[in-house]
Order: C-alpha cells, then structure tokens, then sequence
C-alpha cells in the first residue's frame, strides 16, 4: 500500500461520515504522491500527518433573541488548520448546512490556497448553521454579536483573522467587527472584508470575482484562447459570481445564465448585471426578480439545470459539489472548453478527472479564488501600516498575484511530470511552502 494511501485511511477511519472533508483530502493527498519521491524529509517529519489534522476545531453554543423573542440556538465553529505559514485566515460561512465536516473542507483548502498567494497566511474557516435569509438586521446583529461574544476568545489580528463567506458579506463583517471591538477594547484588523470607512481595503469586495477571471484569462491565453467573444455562465449571483461578471464582460465575453439556489436566469443577449446587483446586494431578493426589470431575460426553475445550457466557459461559483461527472460530460458534450473553480469544490473529483482527460482548461478553486483572501492579506497588510492603497494599487496587486500562482501552478505541474495540470501544480505548489516552514519548525 502507498504511503499516501496509508495516510488516507487513518483520515477516514479517524473522520467517519465526514464527506466533504474527506473528498477535499482525497482530491489533494493523491496529487501529492510524485513529490514524496523527491522529498523523503518530509515523510520523515510526518509532514502529512500532521497537515490532516486541525491545530484546533473550535465548536461553540451561539443563543439569540428574534424578533418575536423566542431564544434560537446556532451551532458556532472556527477550526485553525495550519500555522504554519501565519496567522490563521479564512472566512466565515453562515447557511443551514454549515457542520464540522463543511468547514474542515474549507479550511483544509484555505492551507493550501492561503499557501499559494505567496502571503504569510495560515489556513482556517467557520461559520455556522445560522440561516441569514429573511432575518431582519436587527436579528442578523443578535447572532453576530452573540457568534463573536464566543469568537472574540480565539481571535485577533496576529492569530486568526476571519472574513466572508457564504452568507457573510459587509453587513455581517460590520456587526461582528463592532462587537470584537467592544469585547476587547482594541481597534485592530481582527477581520478582513471590512468597510472602506474603518480599515476595509479597496477592491476586497470585486477581488474574489475579479481574481478568478484574471486567473482563467492568464490559463485561457498561455493556450490560445480568451474571453473576448465567449459565451459565459456563472452559477450563483452572490459577491464571487457578480464581480466574476463584471470582469468577464469588460474582457469581452458575454455572461449568458446566473443563478441562485432556487433556479437560474438566461438571457441571451447577456445578463443585465446593474439588474442582478439591485435584486441581490441591495434588495436581497431572489433571483427570478430580474424578470420584472428586464423583458428580455427568463427565470427558470432547479438551479442544477443552468449546467445545460450551451457555453463555452464555465464558472461554478455558488457552492460545493455543484458539478458531477454527468454534468461534465454535458458540458464537454456542448462544446465548454474552460471551467473556472469560484466556488470551493464545486466540482467532484470525477468530473475534474473528467475535464482533465477531456482538454478541457481547468482553474481549480486552490488557484482560480485565492485572489479574495490575497486581497484580505492586503488589508491586514494596510492595517498594520495604518495607511490604504487607492484601488488600482490594489487591484495591480491582486493581478500581479493571480498571474504568479498560474505561473506557479504551471511550473511546478511540469516540475513534477503533469505539465498542463493546474490541480496536480497547484496543490503541489501550496503544499511544499508550508511543509518547508513545518519541517523548519520541528514538530509541533
Ligand atoms: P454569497 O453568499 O455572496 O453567494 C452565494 C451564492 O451561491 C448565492 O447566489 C446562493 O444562492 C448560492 N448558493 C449558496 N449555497 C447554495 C446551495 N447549497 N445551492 C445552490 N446555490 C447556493 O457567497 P460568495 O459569493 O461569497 O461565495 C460563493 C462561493 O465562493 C462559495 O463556495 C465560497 O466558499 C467561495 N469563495 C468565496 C470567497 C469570497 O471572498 N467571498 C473567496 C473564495 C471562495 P441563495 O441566495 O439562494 O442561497
Ligand atoms: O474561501 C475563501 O478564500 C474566502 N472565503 C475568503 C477568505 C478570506 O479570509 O478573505
């Protein structure tokens, strides 16, 4: 049996039930196989031992009050996968199915994407079960408050810095911001994805949308292709998938389907995108409502189906396991030739093998949406300095990085006998930077 095979079944027999996670592990481990050839030291140090288990998960009580003042009671997580390289930092999810297994998938990622940013961030997620929609702000503000009261003991801005995820954007970030602060009596960058009028930095908000698009045109033209005439579609319409279009459209290409968890919108003319962002940021209404501002576009029900309609790239950026392999073949089938990862593990590990075998140009979410948690290291980068970057600072920062970790990604694919593969050189890659510093660092 290999010795990665060995690691696998003690994570498995160690973690039962816990599928995403152990499908996020699986992904990663097999990619890995070529480079303990190379490097017996880090088996030696059990290097991959230790990155499969958390430092910590922390799961905690979250009481609150509704609007009809009946106590709620959430279930609360942070889990500190990796050190190795800084500070922990990974966002903060809130959705119904939010357990323990979602948010070690999460942050087990985060090690490696953090890894690849080339900034000095640990990995780390949470979140919780606590369903945001349909909430008032006033009950929004209860849980959050209640969430950092428990938070507030495990973080701060050189140990953990949490962000957005899911159901976390700047409404989220503020209450729980506002909070920490009056907890601790310290103004300091305890979370990123703040607002620009309290140390938020420029262009964190376009930067996970924006990032994945500079990704995939960097892949897409190393292989003679582009955006400019491409039919695109997005699924999902929260914060990745807007500025995702944003950028595709200003390269050229055309975003014809979004979606939300009840169904998707096509248009065939292009999605009207000041339409998606009235409904979605500013109303938070569902996404059927864009057929009353705009004639042309139609809503139709099962958000799985936008996976039908024919494009040519592909950008999963709602949620995990959005893709299976029976959806790759549609999408192979129909003529798609690049699949861009927005989401976390939005595509199961057949249907990447699948696209892979296929030609089809993959961007996988390690590389393809580090560009959000780049730009979070660069607001704990201008807090530190107590100064902020204009925007096109900013945004040249998070294309300079987002052009490095393809490069790094190719480079070490090829450095390790997979040229061409972004998932193989990007796990590679993230990964031989922390086990240096852990192998550095003895075992602890
Ligand atoms: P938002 O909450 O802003 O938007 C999420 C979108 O995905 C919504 O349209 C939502 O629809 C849809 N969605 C969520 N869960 C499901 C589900 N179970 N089934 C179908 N649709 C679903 O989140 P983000 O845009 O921030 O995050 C999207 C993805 O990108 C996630 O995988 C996240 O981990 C990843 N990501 C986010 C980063 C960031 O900086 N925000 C950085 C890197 C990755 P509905 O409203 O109906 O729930
Ligand atoms: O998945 C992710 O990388 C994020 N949700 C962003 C994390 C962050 O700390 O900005």
């Amino acid at each position: 049996m290999s010795y990665v095979q060995k690691v696998m079944d003690s994570v498995i027999q160690k973690n039962p039930g816990e599928t995403e996670f152990l499908q996020a592990v699986k992904e990663v481990l097999f990619t890995l196989e070529p480079v303990f050839d190379q490097h017996p030291e880090y088996v030696r140090a059990g290097i991959l031992e230790r990155i499969v288990e958390p430092e910590r998960l922390i799961i905690f009580r979250v009481p609150w009050i509704d609007d009809s003042d009946t106590v709620q009671v959430n279930r609360g997580f942070r889990v500190q996968f990796n050190g190795a390289i800084g500070p922990y930092k990974g966002g903060l999810r809130f959705h119904p199915s939010v357990n323990a297994s979602i948010i070690k998938f999460l942050g087990f990622e985060q090690i490696f994407k953090n890894s690849l940013t080339g900034l000095p961030i640990g990995g780390g997620k949470g979140g919780s079960d606590f369903d945001p929609k349909g909430k008032s702000d006033i009950e929004v503000m209860r849980f959050c408050q209640s969430f950092m009261t428990e938070l507030s003991k495990y973080v701060g801005a050189d140990i953990d810095v949490p962000a957005g995820d899911i159901g976390v954007g700047a409404r989220e970030i503020g209450y729980l911001f506002g909070w920490y602060k009056k907890l601790k009596n310290s103004y300091e960058g305890v979370l990123t994805g703040k607002g620009i009028e309290y140390g938020g930095s420029l262009a964190r908000t376009e930067a996970t949308g924006y990032g994945l698009i500079y990704f995939m045109d960097e892949l897409l033209k190393s292989n003679g292709k582009s955006f400019n005439g491409a039919k695109v579609v997005i699924s999902g319409s929260g914060n990745v998938a807007i500025y995702a279009h944003q950028k595709v459209t200003e390269l050229g290409g055309k975003v014809i389907a979004m979606s939300d968890s009840d169904g998707f919108i096509y248009d065939a003319d292009g999605i009207d995108l000041a339409a998606v962002k009235k409904i979605k940021e500013t109303e938070r209404k569902r996404i059927k409502e864009c057929t009353s501002i705009v004639g042309s576009t139609k809503f139709y029900e099962g958000c799985t189906n936008i996976w039908d309609i024919k494009c040519d790239v592909a950008l999963p950026c709602a949620t995990q396991n959005e893709i299976d392999i029976v959806i790759a073949k549609k999408l192979v089938e129909n003529g798609c030739f690049a699949v861009g990862e927005g989401a976390n593990m939005p595509c199961s590990i057949e249907a990447i093998d699948y696209f892979i075998n296929n030609k089809v140009l993959f961007g996988p979410a390690k590389a393809a949406n580090a560009g959000g948690v780049a730009t979070s290291a660069l607001e704990m980068a201008q807090n530190s300095m107590r100064y902020s970057w204009s925007f096109e600072e900013v945004d040249i920062r998070l294309k300079n990085i987002m052009v490095n970790i393809y490069n790094k990604a190719s480079e070490a694919a090829k450095k390790y006998g997979h040229e061409g593969n972004m998932v193989v050189g990007a796990n590679i890659a993230g990964f031989i930077k922390v086990a240096e510093a852990m192998l550095a660092q003895g075992v602890v």
